[in-house]
């Protein structure tokens, strides 16, 4: 009875607290309260940081807060110096990026003391993959915010204006600087009359925050839209052409950021198609907006043979380029050899490349990671991608070291996300995606935060109540809300990659929407390294993909020092075993247990922690408003009845190989395998 009572009264006071569509992201703060604000100098991205402090100041009421442009040699880029009652910045956007972090310390409780804070990464991209007609691909959160199909597909709306700024604002504030606005497989007519003039729309609605736009191009866009008989980057008809598009996009946009491109990879034109290599057909480019101090994203995402291991190829055709690209081609590289998957090694491409400017992509958009159902935080993900050793320049060069320019002298250093942002009102389809954003902007900003810092800024701006009056509601928040769901952040990923594939499983996935499972997944006639059983290599010995020296051989990519790391199955960090080996079902992982065992428990852990995930959130029932809390809670009760299906199919399926039992002290599959299956293919 009390039980039934309190519940009661948990779901009386949430009723009460106020409803949220989760649109106003980690900017929810409420007012503030009054401040004198001094600047010397004036201009729209400073009228904007004056406005921010006014309406956000949580500090002393009254106080003088001095802005001040003015160069210091401690100050790189748009970096700030902080204080207590004055920022320093060379640049006006330095200044905004410091009233940023001025606010979110107060919010969030840290100290404002003297702090001298520079961007790890120059430049910090969102990648959208967005289409003409408003889709987006692998987008689980509506439609664009850029693109709409339909007669109004070029009118500029206020409501367009309305939603750029507040996108715009919500980068500027986690120190995002540019976006592209379109998907990688571009359309040709990206770079037509009516498409440019709306880019020029809403580059002049992002500029003010500092957010430059970029363009994703179509590398046969000289034939397909400009006429030319060829795309061929030796044909001088087509470097011309190359060369008037640029000066044409910079009449328009006079600081367009550049180009990204996804070139002879997955089916898309490029400059191998006439015979040349990815450097020639960058180089062309390159020069293009070079005048006007563009750069090339040139993406190292290719995988042309289904011979070779898929995880070798794009090492194997970067590598004899390098030192061949112009000085404004940045080569952007997938932080894993393949492609997004729950878990990876870091690509062999990070510390190997010399002489080129390499940055690091990584996948905000869910889409090996449960899309828009799944509560995962990605923070640990990229926590774990960047500080991995590539051992470049001996123990302690990790990726971060590498890629910002701290170890190795790089001319421009660039990190890039893919998107998760669609027309959802709360931008991000799950609410817990978008602490991703979040994550992606402050780890391009400093690249050593823990996912725990990130965390736990994320989720007090998030949900922390700062209105006063509903302070009655938030008895013993930091307890009861903060730390739990912190923690519940923090494991999700580990949970995701327990149910979906653990121990170096990858792209099990069944069918290319890579949201479920199906290890069993081969039609005929397709690519073979699109399927999982090419990845999985289940047979009646054992599992994994042998990538040692007595298989693909794809450790040797790596430095001796990781190759050598990887190799042995006693060094080996358990996480990556079954991607660089193939083992016996009896194999004696470090627990004691056999691999087929070891399986077995990862699976059924990942579930069980998918189940305490939804014990957690509705515990915290009386600290968020409805609305909020029952997305969450329904969106986790999909994602434990998608663990569940993860972990039924994937043993059933592996059992057929196995032969061995599921241990008895584990819960017994609730699906039939068949049943999946067929389910599995009338579906695809
Ligand atoms: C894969 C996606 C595909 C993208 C491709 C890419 O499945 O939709 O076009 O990556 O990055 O992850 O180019």
């Amino acid at each position: 009875m009390r039980f039934i009572h309190s519940v009661l009264f948990l779901g009386f006071i949430s009723m009460h607290l106020f409803a949220e569509n989760g649109h106003q992201l980690w900017l929810r703060s409420g007012s503030g309260k009054s401040i004198n604000v001094v600047c010397n100098k004036k201009s729209s991205t400073l009228n904007i940081a004056e406005e921010e402090l006014k309406s956000g100041w949580k500090g002393q009421a009254g106080k003088n807060i001095y802005l001040i442009i003015k160069r210091d040699d401690l100050i790189k880029g748009d970096g700030f110096i902080l204080s207590d009652n004055k920022i320093q910045a060379n640049t006006d956007l330095g200044i905004l990026y410091g009233v940023y972090e001025l606010l979110r310390r107060q919010n969030v409780g840290d100290d404002i003391k003297f702090d001298v804070c520079n961007p790890a990464y120059e430049y910090r991209v969102l990648n959208h993959w967005d289409n003409l007609d408003g889709t987006i691909e692998r987008g689980y959160a509506g439609n664009s915010i850029f693109w709409r199909d339909g007669e109004d597909a070029f009118v500029v709306k206020e409501e367009d204006k309305v939603l750029w700024q507040e996108y715009a604002r919500a980068n500027a504030s986690i120190g995002i600087n540019g976006t592209v606005l379109n998907n990688v497989n571009a359309s040709p007519e990206m770079l037509t009359h009516n498409v440019l003039n709306r880019v020029k729309a809403i580059a002049d609605i992002l500029r003010p925050y500092g957010i430059k736009t970029y363009l994703s191009i179509k590398f046969s866009s000289p034939s397909m839209i400009g006429g030319l008989e060829t795309s061929d980057p030796f044909d001088s008809k087509v470097n011309e052409w190359w060369n008037e598009k640029a000066k044409e996009i910079y009449q328009l946009i006079p600081d367009f950021g550049g180009f990204l491109v996804k070139a002879n990879s997955e089916g898309q034109p490029g400059p191998q198609d006439y015979g040349r290599t990815h450097a020639d057909g960058a180089n062309m480019l390159a020069d293009a907006v070079k005048p006007y101090g563009g750069v090339i994203m040139w993406r190292a995402f290719v995988y042309q043979t289904s011979e070779e291991d898929r995880a070798k190829q794009a090492y194997n055709e970067f590598m004899p380029l390098d030192g061949q690209f112009r000085d404004n081609v940045i080569i952007q590289v997938k932080n894993g050899p393949i492609d997004f998957q729950p878990r990876e090694p870091f690509s062999p491409l990070f510390g190997a490349m010399k002489s080129s400017s390499i940055m690091p992509e990584i996948q905000i958009t869910q889409e090996y990671l449960g899309q828009g159902i799944h509560l995962v935080f990605l923070a640990p993900m990229w926590e774990e991608f960047l500080k991995s050793d590539t051992y470049r320049k001996g123990k302690g060069s990790t990726i971060a070291n590498c890629t910002d320019g701290s170890l190795i002298t790089q001319k421009y250093t660039a990190i890039a996300g893919v998107s998760n942002i669609g027309l959802d009102a709360n931008w991000c389809g799950h609410l817990f995606a978008q602490a991703n954003w979040y994550a992606f902007g402050r780890l391009a900003w400093n690249n050593s935060l823990t996912s725990e810092q990130i965390a736990n800024e994320w989720l007090i701006q998030t949900f922390k109540n700062t209105d006063q009056k509903s302070a009655i509601f938030n008895p013993d928040w930091e307890l009861n809300f903060l730390k739990p769901i912190k923690q519940m952040m923090l494991d999700s990923r580990e949970a995701a990659v327990n149910y979906m594939m653990p121990l170096g499983l990858h792209h099990i996935f069944a069918a290319e929407e890579h949201y479920g499972p199906g290890p069993w997944w081969a039609p005929k006639g397709i690519r073979k390294d699109w399927t999982p059983p090419y990845y999985h290599q289940a047979d009646s010995v054992g599992i994994g993909f042998n990538r040692t020296a007595t298989g693909s051989n794809g450790v040797c990519q790596y430095s001796e020092n990781v190759s050598l790391l990887f190799s042995n199955t006693i060094t080996c960090p358990e996480m990556y075993l079954l991607w660089f080996h193939h083992l016996s079902w009896t194999y004696k992982m470090k627990s004691g247990r056999t691999l087929w065992d070891e399986l077995c428990y990862r699976y059924d852990s990942g579930v069980k922690q998918v189940r305490h995930f939804q014990t957690v959130w509705d515990k915290v029932q009386p600290y968020v408003d409805f609305q909020r809390f029952f997305h969450v809670q329904r969106k986790l009760r999909e994602q434990s009845r998608n663990a569940q299906l993860w972990k039924d199919a994937c043993l059933l399926y592996f059992q057929q190989y196995s032969h061995l039992p599921i241990p008895y002290d584990i819960e017994r599959p609730v699906h039939e395998l068949d049943v999946i299956i067929k389910e599995d293919l009338e579906r695809h």
